[in-house]
C-alpha cells in the first residue's frame, strides 16, 4: 500500500517563513508515521514560481523573474532538511518537465470542450493571483488577505466552465462528507459550491512569466492552474525511476492552509474531471499562526524566522511546539514566551526528565541492564490499543489530538514515577523484585511513548531509541505496545540531556 501527501507549493516572491515550515512538518508527521506502518510513502513539497505575484516581486527587486525565483526556491529547498522534512521530491514549477505535462493536461481539458474565449472584467489580487467574486472584496476594494486595493481588470482570456461542474461537484460533496477535513472547512467548500460556480479565467495575456498556452501562445496560463497540476505532473519525473502516476494517483491527502481552500476544493477537482482524472482522497485544510493577533505573513511583515528558533532550541522542538500549541485545523497564536515555557514544562521536564531519570535509574540499581521483569500490570489499562487509537487519530490528520494522547501517556508515566518511588524501594533488599518490575515497566512505558513521538521529533527518539538499545524495527508503529520488549537490553545515561536548560 502507498500513501501519497503533499503540501502547498510555496510562492517564490519572498523567503521561508513559520507558516511555510508548519504546513511542511504537518505533512512530515503524516508521512513519517505512514513509514512507521510499513507503507510505501510518496511525499511532495515545492516552489511555486510563475504568475504575478513573483513577477511583481522580481519587478520590484530589479532582477528577472528566474532569477528571483532560483533565489528564493533555494531557500525553500534548504529549509526541508533543516526542519528535518522527509520529502521524496522537491518540484519547482519552472522545470521544464512539468511545464510540458502541463501543457499535455491542459490540452485534454481543451480537447474535451471545457474552454472557450470570452472577456473577463472584474477585480483581481495580484499578490493571491485571484479574481475575487463579491463576496471576497472587502472595503474600499480590497482584498482582505493582503489588505491591498484591488485591481479592476479587462481583458480578453480563455475561460474554464467550471460553473459545468456544479452538479458532479455537488454530487462528490454528497457522496463523500470526508473528501475535505475537518468538518468546519467541508461546509464551507460546499456552500461555495452550493453558492453557484462562474466561470474562470484559464489564462492571462498580460502576463509571460508562465507556462504558453498550446493553442495560443499569446498567453500563459493562469498560475494556479500550472501550480495546482503540481501534483500530478510531479509523478511522472519526480517519483524515482520512470513515470509512476499509473500507481500512486490519486493522491490521498492534500495538506494546506485555509487560505487557498477554494482553489483545492473547488478548482481544482473540477479540473481534474475536466480531464477524465481520478480526484484525490481527502484534502486537510489548517488554520493559520497568528503572530500579535494577526495571520503570520510576508506582505504584513509579521513573521518568525523557523531558522533563528532551530539555532537555539533545535529542529525538534520546534516541530513538537507548533503542532502541541496550535490544534491543527484552527488559527492559533504562536510566541517566544508560549515556545519556551512549552519547551521547559513539557519537553525538558514532563518528557527530557522521563527519560533521563529512568535510564539513570537503570544504570544506577542494575548497572544498566533493563531487568527480566513482567511489566506491571497497573499500567496496561493506560496503554492497551495505544497503536490503533494513534493510527486513527493520524489517519484523520488529527495530529495535535495524537500529540495530546500520546502526551497524556508521558504524564502518566511521570505519575507511576512518583507513585512507585524507585530511590525508596532501592534501599529495600526486600523490595528488588518490586524494583526490577518497576524499571522494567518505565523503560518499556518510555519505549513505546518514544515510538509513538517519533514522527513529531525524528532525531530527538531515535537517539532515545540508541540510548534505550532499541534496533532494527524499534521504530515500526507494531513496536508500540507495552509489555513486548525491551527486558535484558543495556541502556546508557543521556548526556546532554534531550532538552538541555536553556540560560
Ligand atoms: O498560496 N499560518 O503559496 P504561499 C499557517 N503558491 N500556514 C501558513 C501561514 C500562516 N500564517 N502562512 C503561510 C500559495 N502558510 C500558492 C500555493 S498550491 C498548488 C499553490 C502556508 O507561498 C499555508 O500552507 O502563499 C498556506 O496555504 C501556504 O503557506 C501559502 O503559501
Amino acid at each position: 500500500m502507498a500513501f501519497y501527501v503533499t503540501t502547498p507549493i510555496y510562492y517564490v516572491n519572498a523567503a521561508p517563513h513559520l507558516g511555510h515550515a508548519y504546513s511542511t512538518i504537518g505533512a512530515d508527521i503524516l508521512a513519517r508515521h505512514h513509514r512507521q506502518r510499513g507503507e510505501e510513502v510518496f511525499f511532495l513539497t515545492g516552489t511555486d514560481e510563475h504568475g504575478e505575484p513573483v513577477a511583481l516581486a522580481a519587478e520590484r527587486e530589479g532582477v528577472t523573474p528566474k532569477e528571483l525565483a532560483d533565489r528564493n526556491a533555494h531557500r525553500f529547498e534548504a529549509l526541508m532538511p533543516r526542519i528535518n522534512a522527509s520529502n521524496d521530491f522537491f518540484i519547482r514549477t519552472s522545470d521544464p518537465r512539468h511545464k510540458q505535462r502541463v501543457q499535455d493536461f491542459m490540452q485534454r481539458v481543451y480537447d474535451n470542450g471545457h474552454v472557450y474565449k470570452g472577456l473577463y472584467e472584474g477585480w483581481y489580487c495580484p499578490r493571491c493571483a485571484d479574481f475575487k467574486s463579491e463576496s471576497e472584496i472587502a472595503e474600499g476594494n480590497t482584498c482582505p488577505i493582503h489588505r491591498i486595493p484591488l485591481d479592476h481588470e479587462q481583458e480578453e482570456n480563455w475561460f474554464f466552465r467550471l460553473s459545468t461542474f456544479q452538479a458532479p461537484l455537488e454530487q462528490l460533496y454528497a457522496q463523500q462528507d470526508d473528501f475535505v477535513l475537518p468538518r468546519q472547512r467541508f461546509n464551507e467548500a460546499r456552500s461555495f459550491i452550493t453558492g453557484g460556480l462562474n466561470d474562470i479565467s484559464l489564462s492571462r495575456a498580460k502576463i509571460s512569466w508562465g507556462v504558453d498556452v498550446p493553442w495560443d501562445p499569446e498567453h500563459v496560463f493562469y498560475v494556479w492552474f500550472d501550480a495546482l497540476l503540481n501534483y500530478y505532473t510531479a509523478l511522472s519525473f519526480g517519483a524515482g525511476d520512470g513515470d509512476r502516476t499509473e500507481e500512486l494517483w490519486p493522491c490521498d491527502l492534500h495538506v494546506m492552509g485555509k487560505d487557498i481552500l477554494k482553489f483545492h476544493a473547488v478548482i481544482w477537482p473540477a479540473m481534474l474531471l475536466a480531464a477524465g482524472v481520478a480526484l484525490p482522497r481527502h484534502l486537510f485544510i489548517h488554520g493559520y499562526l497568528l503572530l500579535d493577533g494577526e495571520k503570520m505573513s510576508k506582505s504584513l511583515g509579521n513573521v518568525l524566522d523557523p531558522f533563528e528558533v532551530m539555532d537555539r532550541y533545535g529542529t525538534d522542538a520546534l516541530r513538537y511546539y507548533c503542532f502541541r500549541e496550535v490544534s491543527f485545523g484552527q488559527d492559533g497564536a504562536v510566541s517566544t514566551a508560549g515556545f519556551e515555557s512549552r519547551y521547559e514544562t513539557e519537553l525538558a521536564n514532563d518528557y527530557g526528565n522521563l527519560a533521563s531519570r529512568t535510564l539513570a535509574m537503570i544504570v544506577r540499581y542494575r548497572d544498566g541492564q533493563v531487568p527480566f521483569a513482567d511489566a506491571d500490570p497497573a499500567l496496561a489499562p493506560d496503554f492497551d490499543g495505544i497503536a490503533e487509537e494513534i493510527s486513527e487519530l493520524l489517519d484523520r490528520a488529527e495530529i495535535t489530538q495524537a500529540l495530546e494522547r500520546i502526551w497524556q501517556r508521558v504524564r502518566r508515566l511521570n505519575r507511576y514515577v512518583e507513585e512507585q518511588a524507585p530511590w525508596q524501594l532501592a534501599k529495600d533488599p526486600a523490595q528488588a523484585d518490586r524494583l526490577d518490575t518497576v524499571l522494567r515497566s518505565l523503560a518499556d512505558g518510555l519505549r513505546v511513548v518514544t515510538v509513538l513521538l517519533h514522527p513529531y521529533m525524528p532525531e530527538t527518539t531515535e537517539r532515545l531509541m540508541r540510548a534505550l538499545a532499541q534496533e532494527g524495527d524499534s521504530l515500526h508503529i507494531a513496536a508500540a505496545r507495552y509489555g513486548v520488549a525491551t527486558v535484558g537490553v543495556t541502556v546508557s545515561r543521556l548526556d546532554p540531556p534531550l532538552f538541555p536548560k536553556q540560560t
